[in-house]
């Protein structure tokens, strides 16, 4: 392992030429070349399909090629010409497929036939539609409904999501975690607290009127590179961005962009940052508080002098709560605190401070910097806090703009996909429908992992995503897996979950939205919502990877047809031939945000659902927007009183998808040819006597009878703060202790672990950084 990784300065913008090379070397890799360049004219566009990616905003009127780098690697990855077929399947043993990494096991292309898992070979074995469906309801039925678990990753249409979530109540729970519980859970009990949606209030339009962005955690060139657009524009304007991150991303400091001739030719890059504050890991909240305290410091002293206030006196007023708290918070904490907590000093916290004062409309930005601590939810009241004290929600140019994961992340949820039945209006489906959904919250993606652990969850079944890849307590999670009776995965490509085989376990191939999806009715649409509530029409264009795959709604609606009672009302194969009418049901459920649904799928940027606190309506407990106060100035789990202990970050690189890994390299991070690395700062390496490139292994700081550890790492010099570190996910999950999740959100705490550093080689000394 050390000795294949490389580690180079990567004194390039994000974008520029180093994009284009990365694409073609991963479109021919994959094959796709001759059929995957054609598409991507359709990427992102009206009468087009929807980029399987990220979730970023699609402008009304779309650039001439709106893809970028990351989203046409997804494209070649799901349009490769390899194939995973029942002869690999013979080929290869799970036992021998459970060695392969994660790139190796996607590698092998999309699957192509139902499978089903045989004991007695091991191997995965080919199986008819029709005897997977038959056997999947029988088992189906037999379970407590309680002990059942219905998963969703996020990228399923609304359609499907929908249906997905009307099977599951229909079965008798509401046990439907999905990926966000990984992910913008934290948004989704942060933002209702405070103004009132669980939802962002930025849309794209507002980037184009806005002067000043503060963005928090989050990599906007390898996870939402579209939003570089709107960056780019908004810097040649004249906007002012502000980045808080403790590690230098590329994407926020330059940008060429490849879709501008001249810029690529003369390499003038656009810088985006105008500031950039290396905060520490979990020191948000302290850093925010330094903010508001500098401006609350400036707005006394204006005041003493008879000036105006440079706080929006007016909106406090009349929209908000809990101001003088507030302020009383920020007051009496000392700078010193401040400082320590967030790692940054008063003079930056007042610079930062400064530029917000002198802007007229912020947008605040922020990602899983933000939700995955301890208290992420408290990381994104304090952003909230900071918006509100100059008026800059519910107006043109400013808002609170979460960056969501999945392409239709945030749709599932707005179509039902919940645990929590405070979220679902189960009244009107149970009218709808004619029946009585269960009433008790279900399991999210903790108490499934809870559930699995402990034997009350017997059966999962899982609309995409890699679950035990993703989730927490890897290490607890792979055997405990085995134990279960029913595993249900739903699929384009194997990856690991898959190979953990339960008692019975399926493995459903299913189509691509990339991929035309012939029904009765003729090729059918699909809608997925973008981070900013628009809803857009996804037409399929490829020719489907095998003629047995089906489409997600059709095997959504013969599991439930195979495992419920008939109910005339529940007109599954209607549903299946017309996804139109899929449509009309949601209209149907939710009349407000889905107003004449089939009328507006082409409407070019998609239509907004409604929001109301981007009117200054404000759905909270006080009917105003709240200024929440924190619950303490450190986001982590650490306290920070171990000096050997280090706040480690798993994150994403330039070269994966979540747990899909397209290569080994981390482009914008200056990292080649291995993910075993361990960013560090230079003092830290100093201090505990490790080289550059020597082998570690991390150990999670806590005792809890847990083995919490991952080897073979090598450790790298890098840009972040002392006291932090880096490396990525999924080949960090072992480290993540189960109970380690944001208070009230219950979202894993992955972005500041506690963590050890074992010398595992010998230390040369002179390989040791110079001090
Ligand atoms: N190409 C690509 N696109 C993707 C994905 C992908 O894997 N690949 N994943 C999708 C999904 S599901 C999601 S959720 C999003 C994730 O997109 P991001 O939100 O960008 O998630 P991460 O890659 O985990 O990076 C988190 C960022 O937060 C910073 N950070 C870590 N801790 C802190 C902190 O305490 N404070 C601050 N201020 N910053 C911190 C890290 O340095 C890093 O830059 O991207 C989506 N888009
Ligand atoms: N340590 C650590 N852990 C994390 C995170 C972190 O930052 N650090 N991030 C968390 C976050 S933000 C998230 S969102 C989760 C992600 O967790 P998941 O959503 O569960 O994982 P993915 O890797 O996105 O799932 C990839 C698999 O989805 C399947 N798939 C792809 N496309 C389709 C499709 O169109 N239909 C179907 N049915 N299947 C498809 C393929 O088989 C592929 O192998 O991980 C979380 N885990
Ligand atoms: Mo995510």
């Amino acid at each position: 392992m050390s000795d294949d990784v490389e580690f180079e300065r990567y004194d390039h913008p994000a974008g520029g030429w180093g994009s284009v090379k990365s694409l073609v070397r991963h479109s021919t890799r994959q094959g796709a070349i001759g059929t995957a360049p054609d598409l991507l004219r359709y990427h992102n566009k009206p009468k087009g399909y929807m980029c399987t990616s990220c979730a970023w905003a699609k402008p009304a009127v779309p650039h001439n090629a709106e893809f970028c780098e990351n989203g046409a690697k997804a494209t070649f990855w799901e349009l490769t010409s390899n194939r995973a077929t029942p002869e690999f399947f013979a080929g290869h043993s799970v036992s021998e497929l459970l060695g392969w990494s994660d790139f190796e096991l996607e590698n092998e292309g999309r699957l192509t036939h139902p499978m089903r898992y045989d004991r007695e070979t091991d191997r995965y074995r080919p199986v008819s539609w029709d005897e997977a469906f038959r056997d999947i309801g029988t088992k189906l039925k037999a379970f407590d409904p309680e002990s059942v678990v219905f998963y969703a990753s996020g990228r399923a249409s609304l359609e499907t999501s929908y249906m997905y979530q009307l099977f599951a109540r229909l079965y008798g729970n509401n046990n439907l975690p999905d990926s966000s519980n990984m992910c913008h859970e934290t948004t989704s009990v942060a933002l209702p607290e405070s103004i009132g949606t669980p939802v962002g209030t930025v849309l794209l339009e507002d980037f184009e009127a806005t002067d000043c962005i503060f963005a928090f955690g989050q990599n906007v060139g390898t996870n939402s590179p579209r939003l570089l657009h709107s960056l780019q524009e908004a810097r040649e304007r004249g906007a002012r961005i502000v980045v808080f991150n403790p590690l230098r991303e590329k994407g926020w400091e330059e940008f060429v962009n490849p879709q501008r001739p001249g810029q690529m030719i003369a390499q003038d890059a656009t810088r985006i940052a105008t500031q950039y504050y290396q905060v520490r890991a979990g020191g948000d909240i302290a850093a925010l508080i330094g903010v508001a305290k500098a401006l609350f410091d400036w707005d006394g002293a204006a005041r003493k002098r008879g000036e105006r206030s440079i706080l929006d006196v007016d909106f406090i007023g009349t929209h908000t709560h809990g101001f003088e708290t507030f302020r009383a918070f920020a007051e009496e904490t000392s700078w010193a605190d401040i400082e320590q907590e967030s790692g940054l000093n008063r003079a930056s916290l007042e610079a930062a401070a400064k530029t917000y004062s002198e802007a007229k409309s912020v947008i605040a930005v922020y990602g899983m910097g933000l939700t995955q601590h301890r208290l992420g939810v408290h990381n994104v009241q304090m952003l909230v806090n900071l918006l509100l004290l100059r008026g800059n929600i519910g107006r043109p140019g400013a808002g609170i703009c979460p960056v969501r994961g999945h392409s239709n992340v945030q749709g599932q949820r707005t179509v039902g996909i919940a645990d929590k039945t405070e979220l679902v209006p189960l009244d009107r489906l149970a009218e709808q429908y004619g029946f009585s959904p269960p009433r008790k919250d279900g399991r999210a993606t903790i108490e499934t992992c809870e559930g699995v652990l402990d034997g009350t969850v017997r059966a999962f079944v899982g609309l995409g995503g890699n679950f035990v890849r993703a989730a927490p307590e890897h290490g607890l999670m792979e055997p405990a897996w085995t134990n279960l009776d029913l595993s249900v995965q739903i699929a384009t490509k194997l990856n690991r979950t898959h190979l953990l085989a339960a008692k019975t376990t399926y493995l459903l191939p299913c189509l691509s939205r990339l991929e035309i999806d012939e029904q009765k009715s003729g090729p059918q649409i699909v809608t997925i919502e973008d981070s900013t509530t628009c809803i857009h029409a996804s037409r399929g264009i490829a020719e489907p990877a095998s003629e047995h795959l089906l489409s997600e709604p059709k095997i959504i609606a013969e599991i439930a047809k195979a495992t419920l009672p008939p109910n005339p009302k529940v007109p599954w194969d209607a549903w299946v031939d017309d996804y139109g009418l899929v449509r009309d049901a949601i209209e149907e459920t939710y009349p407000d945000q889905f107003r004449n649904f089939n009328e507006r799928l082409d409407l070019p940027g998609g239509f907004p659902r409604p929001v109301p606190a981007r009117d200054r309506i404000w759905e909270t407990d006080t009917k105003r927007a709240n200024f929440k106060v924190p619950k303490a100035l450190c986001a982590s789990f650490d306290d920070g009183r171990d000096g050997d202990v280090l706040r480690l970050i798993t994150l994403r690189s330039n070269d994966q998808f979540n747990t899909t890994i397209y290569g080994d390299d981390d482009r914008f991070r200056g990292i080649y040819g291995s993910r075993m690395v361990v960013m560090m700062n230079k003092d830290d390496m100093l201090r505990f006597g490790i080289s550059q490139e020597a082998e570690i292994a991390l150990r999670t700081a806590v005792e809890d009878g847990v083995e919490h550890r991952v080897a073979g790492f090598a450790a790298l010099e890098y840009d972040i703060p002392p006291g932090n570190c880096a490396a990525y996910f999924p080949e960090c999950n072992p480290l993540v202790p189960l109970w380690q999740f944001a208070e009230e959100s219950r979202t894993p705490a992955v972005k500041s672990l506690p963590v050890r550093i074992e010398k595992i080689a010998p230390v040369a000394r002179e390989d040791l950084p110079a001090a």
